[in-house]
């Protein structure tokens, strides 16, 4: 037998007794001891009986989680909290090759605010797309506070396809919640600026400064935000906090608060007494209402105004159609969550220990009987409190944000931040139900497809702002601490504490694991940034290099395990464009593309082509390789770009090689490859004598493995060519190829053998 089967296969019998050994130990102690040892109660048992996944176990639902100002979006499973990926949304991200090949760079350009790279975003708010008010599992969007913009992600393959800079807002934060149909991704302003690009001497905030919320028009069919059909509505310098959109009743309209209403500015440097001093003063700030169909409407028929370059319907337009409306709410607001059935919104007020529950119903009575209390200085409509609110519920000191229980329950569940705790609590009779200390200072809360018209309860996670004294030390920047609850009984019940060391995450979003249906692979050749075939697709044997005067452009490929060319010729000052596409089918297999002193760094995914773009502007010598450990040879998946000083000529003569090879070396190696295919003869007559095909797994890498033997085919036809012309010293290197593809074969096989005996496959012939 060959030298590799038999350390597989001794590899696999190793893994067996150790399986057995490993049993025994477990069996020895038993969970009693276990508890005893840890200082486990039972109560600790059952928390992590709730949330253990075993291996190979799935979750049942996926959180995205905003990063913070880590601008990237965290990917993790509940009831497990295992992180299955950092989404690169608004940051460079090196393992994703995001902002290093051409194809990622070119989306991150999308956000560039007057030109300028912005390498950061302090992401706040993720939202799913819908339909009909459900999670439909497509898209994902999420905001940047710090630069106003909105960033599309698919989650066919969750990468990051658009990103928006909001055309008139400096700040924003309302940001990103859809409409029921994802008609329109919602934005909101935070503080208050001028819409123009120009300077305005804060002695005219009240007249020259301005709010602003605004409606991206998404396109289902593209996956694309159309920024021509986006309009906004122009608002007070009331800094705009957070938004949602009506459903059901409140269809149509959309709900944002706002936190200085006083329109106060500080200067502390100016003896003036500071922004938060003179932002809390009053006892209420407004709930803007709005209604964003009729918006657009005004636009259709052209009654907005243009703002650089973009549809802005003025405060005065908004007033005249009946479309904006004020209704007083408690001091500094945060959170506005509409209920599933869209006939209430809740707010609670940070400076307030209340939850106020406004009806949708009674605003539009109000709006539509023109009952009201009077008008803000800019002559919008305000609606009295009482006439408006349904319930005001003391919940605790520092109230943010509210949660919906199940579709058809009055419970709901909103983070108290300055109690740090969770209060439980009846929104259709007014009470609190229950609660729960948290650790510690909560932000929002998140309950399972919480913000849908028919939320899933369950599951709850509190996005607590600090850890303290949770984990481990790790230096004075603590992790933040996301902490699991089981809200499916009476009481809540904390399962789990999770740190997460990426920013801080404001918002998420939990959708049902079985409504994603991601791929595992692109269509050969794929930008996957603009989703389309990429024009620098290269395929198998069609590698090329071509120059131009200054100009070297590779079109190559990646295989296990090598890089096609494996030699780029280069001369000093010469920019070079170097295209590569995975031709892998295989799941999982990705390379990397590295190389020495220039920033290169490419992720290539099985199906994508990526470019890499660089200036080669010193002579000398820079080694690249592939950097995902993709097979036993992986460290040999390496070449070199030589860059020739101007005027280079070659020297006479070939390469001279470090080993002679001789007609017996060749004999020997091919009596390894009979041996070899004898081997994986029998590996696939196991598995074709199974119902291999009942297993995708197992089909995909017998797919896989059939690939990489018709490569060794290929190279056993080329050492047997050269054997006839008694060139042994290629004759021996090409058989040598065939046997590494052999081998390449063989771990597929085995791969698929195991995982049939694993799964009790059954024996069909
Ligand atoms: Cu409360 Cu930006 Cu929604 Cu932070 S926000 S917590
Ligand atoms: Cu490809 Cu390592």
């Amino acid at each position: 037998m060959f030298k590799s089967a038999k350390k597989m296969l001794s590899l696999a019998a190793g893994v067996a007794i150790g399986l057995s050994a490993a049993s025994s130990a477990w069996s020895a102690s038993s969970l009693e001891e276990v508890m005893k040892e840890r200082g486990l109660t039972q109560k600790d048992l059952l928390a992590a009986a709730k949330t253990y996944v075993p291996t190979g176990g799935r979750d049942e639902y996926i959180v995205f989680a905003s990063g913070g100002q880590s601008g990237q979006v965290i990917v993790y499973g509940i009831p497990s909290m295992r992180i299955l990926k950092y989404i690169a949304v608004f940051t460079p991200e090196p393992w994703q090759g995001y902002g290093f090949d051409e194809e990622s760079k070119a989306v991150l350009a999308m956000g560039r605010i007057h030109g300028k790279d912005i390498t950061f975003g302090d992401t706040h708010h993720p939202a799913f797309s819908e339909a009909d008010g459900e999670y439909d599992g497509k898209y994902l969007f999420i905001n940047d506070k710090a630069n106003p913009r909105i960033a599309v992600i698919d989650l066919h393959d969750f990468e990051t396809k658009q990103i928006v800079v909001n055309p008139i807002m400096k700040s924003e934060h309302g940001g990103a919640f859809v409409t029921p149909n994802t008609e329109y991704v919602i934005e909101a302003a935070q503080y208050a600026t001028p819409h123009e690009n120009i300077f305005v001497p804060l002695e005219e905030f009240n007249d020259k400064y301005r709010g602003a919320i605004t409606y991206w028009k998404f396109d289902k069919k593209k996956g694309r935000i159309d920024e021509s059909q986006s309009f906004s509505v122009e608002l007070p310098p009331y800094s705009q906090d957070l938004s949602d959109a009506g459903k059901g009743p409140s269809y149509g309209w959309s709900f944002t608060n706002s936190f200085c209403s006083e329109r106060y500015v500080g200067g502390i440097e100016r003896g003036r007494p500071p922004f938060e001093a003179g932002c809390s003063s009053k006892d209420t700030d407004y709930l803007h209402v709005v209604n964003w169909k009729k918006g657009e409407e005004l636009v259709k028929a052209g009654k907005a105004e243009t703002v650089n370059g973009h549809k802005v319907i003025s405060m005065k337009t908004a007033v005249a159609n009946n479309m904006l409306y004020l209704v007083p709410e408690p001091k500094s607001p945060h959170g506005v969550d509409v209920s599933p059935d869209g006939k209430f919104m809740i707010v609670s007020g940070k400076l307030d220990s209340h939850a106020w529950v406004y009806s949708f119903d009674k605003i539009m009575k109000a709006a539509e009987a023109k009952k009201f209390e009077g008008k803000d200085p800019y002559g919008i409509p305000i609606i009295a409190m009482k006439d408006a609110l349904h319930k005001q519920v003391n919940v605790g000191i520092g109230p943010l944000h509210t949660q919906y229980d199940k579709a058809g329950s009055c419970t709901v569940y909103t983070s108290i931040y300055v109690d740090s705790m969770v209060t439980k609590w009846d929104y259709c009779e007014g009470k609190v139900l229950d609660q729960m200390p948290v650790h510690y200072n909560i932000g929002h809360l998140m309950a399972m497809e919480g913000d849908s018209v028919s939320p899933d309860g369950k599951y709850l996670v509190a996005l607590n702002k600090l850890a303290i004294d949770r984990f481990n030390p790790v230096g004075p920047l603590h992790p933040q601490n996301h902490q699991l609850i089981d809200i499916s009984g009476k009481k809540m019940q904390l399962l789990y504490d999770m740190p997460l060391p990426l920013g801080e995450p404001h918002y998420a979003v939990a959708i049902r694991a079985d409504k994603l249906k991601p791929g595992v692979r692109y269509k050969s050749g794929w930008n996957s940034r603009t989703d389309s075939r990429s024009p620098f697709k290269t395929r198998a044997g069609r590698e090329k290099t071509v120059r131009t005067p200054g100009k070297v452009e590779v079109f190559g490929t990646l295989i296990r395990s090598h890089i096609n060319p494996e030699i780029i010729e280069v001369t000093e000052g010469d920019e070079v464009i170097i295209h590569l596409t995975n031709l892998e089918r295989a799941q999982d297999e990705t390379h990397g593309f590295a190389m020495y002193g220039g920033n290169v760094n490419l992720s290539v995914e099985p199906g994508k082509t990526a470019t890499a773009k660089f200036q080669a502007d010193r002579a000398g010598v820079f080694p690249y390789y592939c950097t995902e450990f993709c097979s036993a040879l992986h460290l040999e998946m390496q070449g070199y770009m030589l860059v020739q000083p101007k005027g280079y000529k070659a020297k006479e003569g070939g390469m001279v090689e470090g080993v002679k090879y001789t007609e017996a070396d060749y004999n020997k190696q091919v009596k390894t490859n009979v041996d070899t295919q004898a081997v994986i003869n029998s590996v696939v007559a196991f598995i074709t004598s199974h119902n291999y095909k009942d297993f995708p797994t197992v089909v995909a890498l017998v797919e896989d493995a059939t690939d990489q033997l018709g490569f060794a085919e290929e190279a056993k036809k080329k050492s047997e060519a050269a054997a006839a012309k008694k060139d042994w010293q290629n004759a021996m290197l090409w058989a040598n190829q065939w046997w590494q593809y052999q081998v390449k074969t063989a771990d597929m096989g085995l791969r698929a053998k195991t995982f049939l005996e694993q799964n009790n496959a059954k024996k069909i012939k």
